[in-house]
């Protein structure tokens, strides 16, 4: 019976931190970073209480960004939209919690800033769908793919941050 009771701890303990391990890959377009934009989205991330587990300075290939973006390429925007994402700079990041693809896509908003609320990422710094200034994985699948492509596993860092006993309340 105690060992029943402490194996059900253990698992329900388990299952949570689990859970808040959670990843998504979240990346800077270029003209976020030529529009200062960096510091302000990194921020709304790590005041959500969000850990960043990885982030990279890049200026990314066509060849990469045709593999990142694969499953549109058969959209007529595709040409554009590689070419977009390759005319500079990019920060791309990984972050970590519970929930955090989908309550990240939200933080996001819509794809095209017409749609996507006051609030929002997207909502408050862009007017454009060609010049959005973030991406936000859109499921867990497509996260670990996203985060294979763009990190090598030694570059995303396991680490506990001082707060997260005052983030999450188990
Ligand atoms: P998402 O970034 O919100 O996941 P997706 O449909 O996956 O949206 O499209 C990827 C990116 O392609 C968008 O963020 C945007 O930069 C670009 N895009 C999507 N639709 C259009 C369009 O109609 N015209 C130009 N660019 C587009
Ligand atoms: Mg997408």
């Amino acid at each position: 019976m105690v060992i029943c009771t402490i194996l059900a701890f253990f698992s329900l303990f388990s299952k949570s931190m689990a859970a808040a391990r959670e990843r998504t890959f979240i990346m800077v377009k270029p003209d976020g970073v030529q529009r200062g934009l960096v510091g302000k989205i990194i921020k709304k991330f790590e005041a959500k209480g969000f850990k960043l587990v990885a982030m990279k300075f890049m200026w990314a290939s066509e060849d990469h960004l045709k593999k990142h973006y694969s499953d549109l390429s058969a959209r007529p925007f595709f040409p554009g939209l590689v070419k977009y994402m390759a005319s500079g700079p990019v920060v791309p990041m990984v972050w970590e919690g519970l929930n955090v693809v989908k309550t990240g896509r939200q933080m996001l908003g819509a794809t095209d800033p017409k749609d996507s609320a006051p609030g929002t990422i997207r909502g408050d710094l862009c007017i454009q769908v060609g010049r959005n200034i973030i991406h936000g994985s859109d499921s867990v699948e497509s996260a670990q793919k996203e985060i294979d492509l763009w990190f090598e596993p030694k570059e995303v860092i396991a680490w506990r941050p001082a707060a997260e006993a005052w983030v999450y309340e188990d």
